[in-house]
């Protein structure tokens, strides 16, 4: 078989409805389903070659560590056919930023790693393909905002995102992501969603509060009405974090600046600000606001410590691009 390269561009997401806890960790496979919006002008590329001269996976200029490398390997391996694999990736937002960088990045290797292995395009057969190499991959192939089906099979085949609008139904939101720290988080969300499954008392209510929540957040991003939006995303995230609060030993991934922009974000709201925020498994929050309130917005941000506020608004289809970074 002859070497073939693909390559492929994808935007990270930010869930309002947060998956948390895995029914099966090896496939990704979630208790609950999820709500995300993807995130431009933030991406990240990928180059996967199949069948080359030469093999290894670099990241961002430097050679993966053996457990990334191994997810990666793990990923395209069933698609190789035994041919080596070449993979390079490259972003153009800091990895340090608390962004899940693997979902914009196993979105991008699942499309390039279909094409290189001659498949036909298919958003649903990628989001499958990207979900087993992180969970919330699967919800960075459609643009827009998109829900993970949490699916039943136990093989898999129908846990996967679609999407529920373009990034065109709405073009005045607004997505800030603050960095309010760059060091890396002490416990992982794979780490962090299995003791909160296996030892959290609280974890029992959340698969049915995330799936109410996220038809609710579907039909509010249908009206794009970003007040009650917004309060149900603060609402889903102090509840992602109260169950891993309940974990043993405790998961507290919030920190003392970040609580402080939390409670400010709040009085600036009651003065008027159209601002909430959405907090994954780290410090660094994402406000979701509108144009007109954007830069007041970062303002409150940077004025409660913010390193960076990264201004992004809803993102399109993961695709193939022609240019190769090898
Ligand atoms: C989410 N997070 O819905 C949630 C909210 C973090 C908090 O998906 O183990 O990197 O690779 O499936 O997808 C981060 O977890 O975890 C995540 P794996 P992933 O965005």
């Amino acid at each position: 078989m002859s070497a073939s390269k693909a390559t492929a561009i994808a935007h990270p997401n930010i869930a309002l409805v947060k998956y948390w806890g895995k029914r099966d960790p090896a496939l990704n496979l979630p208790h609950q389903s999820s709500l995300s919006i993807t995130l431009a002008p933030l991406s990240i590329t990928a180059t996967v070659e199949l069948g080359g001269s030469s093999e290894g996976v670099v990241i961002d200029g430097k050679i993966a560590e053996a457990a990334e490398h191994s997810r990666v390997e793990k990923l395209i391996a069933p698609l190789a056919a035994g041919r080596k694999v070449r993979v390079e990736t490259k972003g153009n937002f800091p990895r340090a930023s608390g962004l899940a960088s693997s979902a914009a990045a196993f979105a991008a290797l699942a499309l390039a790693t279909r094409k290189a292995a001659g498949l036909e395009e298919s958003f649903q057969e990628a989001s499958i393909l990207a979900r087993r190499g992180s969970g919330s991959a699967c919800r960075s192939i459609q643009g827009g905002v998109c829900v993970w089906h949490k699916g039943a099979r136990p093989d898999g085949l129908d846990s996967f995102a679609t999407q529920l609008f373009p990034e065109s139904h709405w073009p005045s939101l607004r997505l800030l992501v603050v960095v309010m720290s760059t060091e890396e988080k002490a416990v992982s969300s794979r780490e962090g969603m299995r003791r909160t499954v296996e030892t959290s008392p609280y974890y029992s209510a959340w698969p049915a509060l995330a799936e109410a929540d996220v038809q609710a957040a579907s039909a509010l991003v249908a009206r794009r009405e970003l007040p009650a939006l917004g309060e149900l995303s603060e609402r889903n995230a102090w509840r992602m974090h109260a169950i891993a609060l309940g974990a043993s030993p405790p998961l507290c991934y919030i920190s003392p600046r970040t609580l402080g922009l939390i409670q400010e974000l709040s009085a600036a709201r009651r003065a008027g600000l159209e601002a909430w925020f959405t907090l994954d498994a780290g410090p660094n929050p994402v406000l979701l606001t509108q144009a007109s309130q954007e830069e007041a917005a970062a303002e409150l941000a940077r004025r409660c410590g913010a390193l960076e506020v990264l201004r992004c608004e809803a993102g399109g289809d993961a695709r193939l691009l022609d240019a190769h970074l090898f």
